[in-house]
């Protein structure tokens, strides 16, 4: 088994942290993204899409889709359970899993990539306005999430989930997006305190 993974990319991230908490390892391809290498014929044969993360298994099946491998992941080593716990854990860790994906880190990730400089050509066309308006769509949700955030200690309920995992990525790909955090959002100030002093953050 491998992992062709994408440095300090966001998705590539992703994975390494969920690993991480479960304290397994897996053999990591280095692509080296600033370069280009995810266009190579190495991700290419592997991901029409040519997007990082992608894992390649011993008899050569590929899993695509960060949640989509960490899922993989948690089939096989079902401790400690990141993707919730009995009926209903379950639905409000995949509830808030889909939130901070499609409301946090998709925005954050639209706005880098259509704002920053460096994207332009990751980006084509590169739409500055769209950028804006998905920074403002951002810092929306963190407001939404701040109040959520008053009754428990993690994104889903009281324990760390996929969905603290993909916040964690989200709000760390602000700095390169230049988003803030509101200063007046304490819950989330917070919960991103602790989620980023686990020692998988450092994946
Ligand atoms: N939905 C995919 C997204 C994968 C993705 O977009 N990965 C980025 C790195 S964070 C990538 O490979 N980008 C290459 C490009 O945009 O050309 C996932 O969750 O894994």
């Amino acid at each position: 088994m491998k992992l062709f993974d994408g440095g300090r990319a966001p998705n590539p991230r992703r994975v390494r942290v969920f690993l991480a908490e479960k304290g397994i390892t897996v053999p990591l391809v280095s692509i080296d993204m600033g370069a280009l290498e995810h266009k190579s014929q190495t991700v290419s044969e592997r991901n029409p899409l040519k997007r990082l993360p992608v894992l390649e298994l011993d008899d050569g099946t590929i899993i695509t889709e960060s949640v989509a491998i960490c899922r993989y992941f948690e089939e096989l080593h079902p401790e400690p359970a990141l993707f919730g716990q009995g009926a209903l854990g379950k639905a409000q860790v995949e509830m808030w899993q889909r939130r901070m994906e499609f409301n946090l880190l998709s925005c954050v990730a639209q706005a880098f990539r259509h704002i920053h400089p460096a994207m332009k050509e990751w980006e084509i066309p590169q739409i500055p306005e769209w950028g804006e308006a998905n920074k403002a769509k951002a810092v929306e949700f963190l407001k939404i999430l701040d109040g959520e955030l008053a009754s428990r200690k993690f994104a889903a309920g009281d324990s760390y989930s996929i969905a603290d995992i993909t916040g964690l990525i989200a709000i760390d790909f602000m700095k390169p997006a230049r988003i803030r955090v509101p200063e007046d959002c304490a819950n989330v100030l917070r919960w991103y305190q602790a989620i980023s002093s686990r020692p998988s953050a450092a994946a």
